[in-house]
């Protein structure tokens, strides 16, 4: 069933079962205006960076943001992670980025961020974030949620309502200001001068993360030489 409605001037389609928003986004992409969101209860498909899958059961929140910028720019899943960071500090919770595209809290990931798009045509900006979901036992020492850290249900509603405010704002700021956005990626980064080890396909590369560029890609110092990343997989390392 889809039902559409608008939350501060924002068009909303509302889906109770996708495979995917941002599968679904794209379908529609063409027909809407620029800021029109996808939101569903579930998805039996969500997706996460090269087809990996994401947990999408109901009492998350599934969305995306359909979105027309001059080109698909990977920096657009920064927007989507400040205004998650925003939307959390809003309900008491302290979060940080885990470069390029995740929010997390206490050393668990919370949020997902997945940009996908056609260039000139459209970016499609997918959010997952743990509300009220369960979180499936496999991903118990990796994932929490809004509701266990803060002990207590939350209004989905009023989450979904904070998260576009945000997003309206730092997208704005992404288009007039960008090195705006970049300076608060590189405060939110939590990453920054830890030891990591980025995993990209076969490579694996270990290095100290020295700063997020204004192009969006971290600059890593691995033994005194510097390289720039531009996609991965990272993780602190502990020793
Ligand atoms: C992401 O990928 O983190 C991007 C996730 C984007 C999901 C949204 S939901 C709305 C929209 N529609 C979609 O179909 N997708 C977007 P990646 O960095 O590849 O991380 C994927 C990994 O996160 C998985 O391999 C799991 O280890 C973990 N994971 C899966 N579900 C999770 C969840 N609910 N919470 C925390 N971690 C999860």
């Amino acid at each position: 069933m889809e039902k559409t409605e608008r939350i501060t001037g924002v068009r909303i389609i509302r889906l109770d079962e996708v495979d995917s928003t941002n599968e679904y986004a794209k379908t529609i992409a063409h027909e809407v205006p620029e800021g029109t969101v996808v939101v569903a209860k579930r998805q039996t498909a969500g997706r996460g960076r090269k087809g990996r899958s994401w947990t999408s059961p109901e009492g998350g929140l599934w969305m995306s943001v359909i979105m027309k910028p001059p080109r698909v720019d990977p920096r657009l899943a920064f927007v989507g992670a400040l205004a998650v960071v925003d939307t959390l500090a809003d309900f008491g919770i302290f979060s940080g980025i885990k470069w390029p595209n995740d929010v997390w809290v206490n050393g668990r990931k919370i949020s997902g961020i997945l940009v996908e798009g056609k260039a000139g045509e459209y970016s499609i900006l997918g959010i997952g974030l743990n509300v009220n979901n369960p979180i499936p036992e496999e991903l118990r020492n990796n994932a929490t949620s809004m509701m266990e850290l803060t002990g207590a249900k939350l209004p989905l509603e009023e989450v979904l309502k904070k998260l576009l405010m945000h997003l309206d704002g730092w997208y704005r700021v992404f288009l007039e200001r960008p090195d705006l956005l970049m300076a608060k990626v590189r405060e939110k980064t939590f990453i920054l001068g830890k030891p990591v080890t980025v995993i990209e396909g076969e490579k694996r590369i270990s290095g100290t993360a020295l700063d997020v560029l204004d192009d969006g890609s971290l600059l890593l110092d691995i033994g005194g030489q510097l390289k720039r990343i531009v996609y991965g997989d990272v993780s602190l390392r502990l020793f």
